[in-house]
């Protein structure tokens, strides 16, 4: 028996050495590893022969085995250095075109994000970090909106297990955190973040967004800092003709509160559907803080004053590209962020 299969391997082996390209090598393979080669018929029929035979037999068998295939690889090997090599240079053309690289691009509202924070250092104006997560203390106590406040309507909130712990509904939590931690110091912060709403989703609204808020505190700000720098800042933001127009409105965290509209830059003022026939387009809410929200944040308000004000960057980006749905923003449909 061992003599047998140790002929066999001599006739394998030089058998493949003729073995000239992969059709060969294919055929070679099944003739002396395949299920019917004589190998393998011997190491399924160990079980018939002397008990003493067995594991010598066993042995021997498998490491031909083995020697077979690393042989079958060597051969494999040699025949495509050999074809590459034959392979004559014209075939191989160098002028051809590479395929595409794939290229990453920051998401529409990151963009956005980016364009406001340039705008904000350029007025001297730091960004603020605050976390997600929030207390109910932070997110509407201290923000003048105590818990019977019809305000609260306003922001259906995402509650956690424990009493008291939510996401944000606003960036505004990050801007007592921040007079909190500057008092007495001057304040010039802007605040940008994911913000949570627990609502229903649409066209128009999600429930999560972006809002950028900021915050001035200092001696002797007053409603024209408020307007003359916001209005400034639509003129970076929207071009330096950019017409800006101030309503009056209502926030529990500010007094006196207002609106901020800017000429719609699609129709210059004369009316379209984008600003439903206007010409303006509403663009942030501010108003001077409240003397409890600086009090809360540590400031004596009968010494400091401030103004503050919120956008939310998905609707900015929207009026600016015509996009017609906020879901598309982190719905994750790469025909939509591709197009910027
Ligand atoms: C909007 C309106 C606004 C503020 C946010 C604020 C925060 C503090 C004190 C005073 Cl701590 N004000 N934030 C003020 C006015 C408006 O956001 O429509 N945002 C998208």
């Amino acid at each position: 028996m061992l003599e047998l299969l140790h002929k066999n391997k001599q006739q394998a082996l030089s058998e493949l050495q003729r073995a000239a390209d992969s059709t060969a090598l294919k055929e070679w393979r099944s003739r002396h590893l395949g299920k019917e080669s004589a190998l393998m018929q011997a190491l399924g029929s160990l079980g018939s022969l002397p008990a003493a035979e067995r594991p010598d037999i066993g042995r021997r068998a498998n490491e031909i085995r083995r020697s077979l295939k690393a042989a079958c690889q060597q051969r494999a090997d040699e025949l495509r250095r050999a074809e590459l090599d034959a392979t004559p240079a014209a075939v191989l053309d160098v002028t051809l075109p590479g395929r595409p690289v794939q290229r990453g691009r920051l998401h529409i509202a990151t963009q956005t994000l980016r364009r406001i924070y340039a705008i904000w250092a350029e007025m001297g104006f730091q960004v603020y970090r605050s976390p997600d997560v929030e207390t109910d203390e932070y997110n509407f106590e201290l923000l003048n909106i105590p818990a019977h406040h019809p305000a609260r309507d306003m922001w259906d909130t995402f509650h956690a297990d424990t009493p008291g712990v939510i996401l944000r509904t606003h960036t505004s939590p990050g801007q007592i955190h921040a007079m909190r931690e500057y008092c007495p110091e001057p304040i010039r912060v802007i605040l940008p973040g994911m913000c949570y709403r627990y609502e229903q989703i649409t066209a128009r609204s999600e429930i999560q967004f972006n809002q950028v808020e900021g915050l001035a505190v200092g001696k002797n700000i007053r409603f024209t800092d408020l307007k003359g720098t916001l209005s400034d800042f639509a003129r970076r933001m929207f071009g330096a003709s950019t017409g800006t127009r101030f309503r009056a409105s209502h926030f529990p965290f500010t007094e006196p509160s207002a609106e901020m509209d800017i000429e719609c830059f699609l129709c210059s003022g004369d009316g379209c559907s984008v600003c439903k026939h206007t010409g303006w387009l509403e663009i942030l809410g501010c108003g001077m803080v409240h003397p409890t929200v600086l009090q809360n944040g540590g400031y004596d308000p009968r010494e400091f004053t401030g103004f503050a004000f919120g956008m939310g960057p998905e609707r900015i980006a929207m009026l600016k590209y015509g996009i017609e749905d906020i879901r598309y923003f982190w719905g994750n449909d790469l025909r939509f962020l591709e197009q910027f």
